[in-house]
């Protein structure tokens, strides 16, 4: 049985421009640029009380909430608020796995602090964020990573949330699918359609009949439902790529004019997702096409942004393979470059310690 923490940071950027401007302190914050086709990175939770949300179009967020301030990110404050927080991390366990600038796992199964206690090392990590950043975070206490990526959303902001091994079937039991990783807004609609609305629901169905509704991903779903999962925490996993794609319940005819519209509809997806590596450099950007026979390809070229013109010359190039298939997934990625040097260092001197 493993004892896992996730700590996520409050509205992360919005709260460094708070703490570092008394002005922003009680006023509707949001961080992004202000142009008419930006988006917000994020927001305070006074703006948030307006609808105001990460990746919202500035323009749009303005109309729910008139007098949000919107200010620019300053992304190497973050990075270092972020190196301050893993390092607070190290003291209590070599077993971290950044997620992102604002969120890790810890494994604490071994550690000696607090006699052993999750909870209590949860709540002397926030504590300690709290005292040498003036920032606060949120955190999740359970048996595995799934449950406390969970909890750590629960008694946002500034909250903790324990899910002891005796209390996880109660936990997932009345858990909304919607909250399950993987399952966007679509695919909780479409199980919806069919009955599924928890947890228990799933767990009353059986594997077979979940794959009609949500394809390869029913056997993950079936084990969550029931609040299982065996991956460990992985430290220092750097991510190579994020990606965003879909599989169309019928195939798509071959060709640029079929195929475009729907990447476009995909791009905004991936920009939210790269939202969270803001930090990261863009090194490449591919087009994933799987045929109507399961067979795949994928071309890249090297670019340094999201670039549209870039990846229609890609969909044309991973067309051109197709020969008379049909499509029935497209995808695209960003690849990132190596991970700084320096944040990786700062994560390793408390273990050479
Ligand atoms: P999150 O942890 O998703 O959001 P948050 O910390 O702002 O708020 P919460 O209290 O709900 O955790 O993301 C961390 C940071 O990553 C966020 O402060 C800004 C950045 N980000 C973007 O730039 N774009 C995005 O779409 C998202 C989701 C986050
Ligand atoms: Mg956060």
């Amino acid at each position: 049985m493993r004892k896992i923490i996730h700590i996520d940071m409050d509205c992360f950027y919005a709260a460094v421009e708070m703490r570092d401007n008394p002005a922003y302190a009680n006023i509707p914050l949001a961080v992004g640029g202000e142009g008419k086709r930006s988006v917000l990175s994020t927001c305070n939770y006074m703006a948030r009380s307006f609808g105001v949300r990460s990746a919202m179009p500035s323009l749009k967020a303005k109309m729910l909430c008139p007098n949000l301030k919107v200010v620019h990110g300053r992304m190497s404050v973050y990075k270092e608020v972020s190196d301050q927080v893993k390092a607070i991390f190290a003291r209590y366990t070599d077993l971290i796995e950044p997620l992102s600038l604002d969120e890790a796992f810890l494994d604490v199964t071994d550690s000696e602090h607090c006699k052993g206690s999750a909870t209590l090392i949860a709540e002397e990590i926030r504590q300690a964020i709290f005292l040498e950043t003036g920032l606060t975070a949120s955190a999740g206490v359970a048996p595995n990573k799934f449950l406390a990526k969970i909890a750590s959303d629960e008694n946002k902001p500034n909250g903790i949330c324990v899910i002891s091994p005796g209390k996880v079937a109660d936990f997932v039991h009345s858990l909304s699918l919607k909250k399950i990783p993987g399952i966007g807004p679509k695919t909780f609609e479409k199980l919806n359609r069919h009955g599924y609305y928890t947890c228990a629901d799933v767990r009353q169905s059986n594997i077979k009949q979940l794959q009609m509704v949500v394809g390869s991903f029913a056997q993950l779903l079936y084990k969550r439902s029931f609040g299982e999962d065996n991956r460990e925490v992985v430290s220092h996993r750097e991510r190579k790529s994020v990606a965003v794609e879909r599989t169309f319940s019928e195939d798509i005819v071959n060709s640029e004019e079929a195929c475009w519209p729907l990447i476009e509809k995909l791009i905004p997806s991936l920009e939210k997702r790269l939202g969270k590596y803001q930090d990261r450099q863009i090194v490449k950007q591919g087009i994933k096409l799987k045929f109507a026979d399961f067979n795949q390809t994928t071309v890249e070229q090297r670019s340094s942004k999201l670039d549209t013109g870039i990846l229609q010359s890609l969909l044309q190039k991973a067309l051109s393979r197709s020969s008379d298939r049909k499509v029935r997934l497209i995808g695209i990625t960003i690849g990132f470059g190596e991970e700084a040097k320096n944040s990786i260092m700062q994560l390793d001197l408390p273990m050479v310690q």
